[in-house]
């Protein structure tokens, strides 16, 4: 049979010369849960019926020794068997098993009368990198809570473990929050759904959030599959929504509404003692929902023009011993890494949160490039690469005239493909370096379809060079055509390797 071609390319693969073919009612054995998490995972296109076995099962699950997230799979004619060192192996493992099926096995349903081949081989495999992740901006635009579903699946299918959900900005606000409901029933909505600059709006208001359970719901569903969500409130700038709702946390934010358009904007959180509080509050809620280790706070693009001009604030500063306006937002980011310490979480924040000096136990996410993720971990921190080139997947695929509106600075699959994460850091500094992630910003994506668009096969080729580190394009390209056929089964609305076609 054709030797399926992976990604991302594990370290090593051995195929044999026959294939197995699986019946579809397929006995399992494992530890704990994994027979249930292997039923949640292959379900679907494979057709397969997993049925708990105590001996002789066709499909082994184990636990064995190895750095996280390693697995050793090997299919002969007796069976699989699957030796993974933690969930995460897991998931990657049975990620890898599909691959290792026809394409149609990633769709919703079997192909009638297909044959479940999958060739005999021994597969080695370990991450380069334990931190792989997606972000996506559900404020900009609303995505409805089904695809955020679909949007785990397919970070489980790539073998990516965090999800980094950002729950609120300038545009919308996500979150239910039981003791400031109109955060939703006001900051939840704004009057055009379109926001393409220099367009007229199209009057068609636009709005949603997700209630707790909803998203409780969904940390576990994620959690399952070996994913952790890392929930961001973003704090204290992109907050125009919260101050539509409740003006009292700004200054001069009275009569505010939720912006229909881009930017970013001067009006941002008044860091008085109530506002502290709420600011406590609200993530009292989030913490209640979500039991990540990790918890992002924000900390992007906080002008702090308001402040200068504000007698409240210089009486901020003077009772808290500050040296100038510049010190409130470093005095705000450390009063809530201390408050969420002291709830065993540790703070995540934009590389802004290093901009006035270290911020200690905080993780950075570099996101202007690789230099501020390379200072912060100079300097001790515990560091993302988020570098917004080739990273941020709402910038352009190509420079071509017919790509969909999109944010400038063309960063192609692969740009992603060949850019080295780890350029510039010196070796005593790589063992804090926790990894990569991808983010997409929605100002310009209004629906699942254009969000799919942009993140694939982008995010197919992060997945490739957070396990296996960069790789040439040319050596890429045949397996990332291959993997694309696994996607349209997948029915992921791609951007096709040839060229852009129009939404
Ligand atoms: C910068 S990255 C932002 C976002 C925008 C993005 C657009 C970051 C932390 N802030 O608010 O959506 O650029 O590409």
């Amino acid at each position: 049979m054709t030797r399926p071609l992976l990604v991302p390319q594990p370290r090593s693969v051995e195929f044999g010369e026959g294939a197995l073919v699986l019946p579809a009612r397929l006995t399992v054995s494992g530890p704990g849960d994994w027979v249930e998490t292997a039923a949640d995972l292959l379900a679907g296109g494979t057709g397969l019926w997993l049925v708990p076995a105590e001996e002789g099962a066709l499909l082994r699950l184990s636990e064995a020794e190895g750095v996280p997230s390693s697995y050793t799979l090997v299919c002969g004619s007796d069976g699989i068997t699957v030796d993974a060192a933690d969930r995460d192996g897991l998931v990657a493992a049975l990620g890898t098993l599909r691959q290792l099926m026809p394409d149609w096995a990633h769709g919703l349903a079997p192909l009638p009368g297909g044959e479940l081949a999958v060739p005999h081989v021994r597969i080695v495999d370990d991450p380069k990198f334990g931190w792989r992740g997606m972000h996506l901006d559900v404020a900009r635009h609303f995505m409805p809570l089904p695809f955020l579903y679909r949007f785990v699946d397919l970070l489980a299918m790539h073998k990516l473990n965090r999800f980094h959900l950002h729950l609120n900005e300038d545009q919308g606000w996500r979150f239910e929050v039981r003791k400031y409901p109109r955060l939703t029933t006001v900051g939840a909505t704004r009057a055009e759904t379109v926001f393409v600059p220099g367009s007229p709006g199209d009057g068609t208001p636009h709005g949603g959030f997700y209630t707790q359970d909803q998203l409780r719901a969904l940390n576990a569903y994620a959690k399952r599959r070996g994913v952790t969500i890392v929930p961001e409130i973003d704090v204290p700038g992109h907050t125009r929504a919260l101050l539509a709702a409740y003006p009292e946390f700004g200054e001069g934010a009275e009569g505010a509404e939720v912006p229909t358009g881009p930017g970013v904007f001067e009006e941002v959180l008044h860091l008085s003692d109530e506002t502290m509080a709420m600011v406590e509050d609200v993530f009292t809620e989030l913490l209640d929902v979500f039991d990540s280790p990790w918890i992002h706070i924000g900390g992007d693009e906080c002008p702090t023009a308001q402040w200068e001009r504000s007698d409240d604030a210089a009486r901020l500063v003077r009772e808290r011993g500050l040296a100038g306006v510049e010190g409130l937002q470093p005095w705000f980011t450390e009063h809530l890494r201390d408050w969420l310490a002291q709830r065993g979480r540790t703070t995540v924040g934009w590389d802004e949160i290093v901009d006035h000096g270290d911020m200690p136990e905080a993780v950075v996410m570099s996101w202007h490039g690789r230099e501020p993720g390379r200072r912060a971990l100079a300097a001790g921190h515990q560091v993302v690469m988020a570098s917004n080139v080739p990273y941020y997947f709402d910038y352009y695929q190509s420079d071509s005239p017919d790509e969909p509106f999109a944010q400038p600075a063309p960063s192609s699959w692969q740009d992603v493909a060949s850019f080295d994460p780890v350029a510039g850091v010196a070796d005593e500094h790589l063992p804090n370096l926790l990894g990569i992630q991808g983010q997409v910003w929605t100002e310009f994506m209004t629906t699942p379809a254009e969000v799919e668009y942009m993140a694939f096969p982008r995010t197919c080729v992060l997945a490739e060079v957070a396990w296996s580190g960069p790789v040439e394009p040319s050596e890429l390209e045949p397996r990332l055509r291959a993997h694309l056929r696994r996607l349209e089964a997948a029915g992921v609305n791609h951007r096709p390797l040839e060229g852009p076609h129009p939404w």
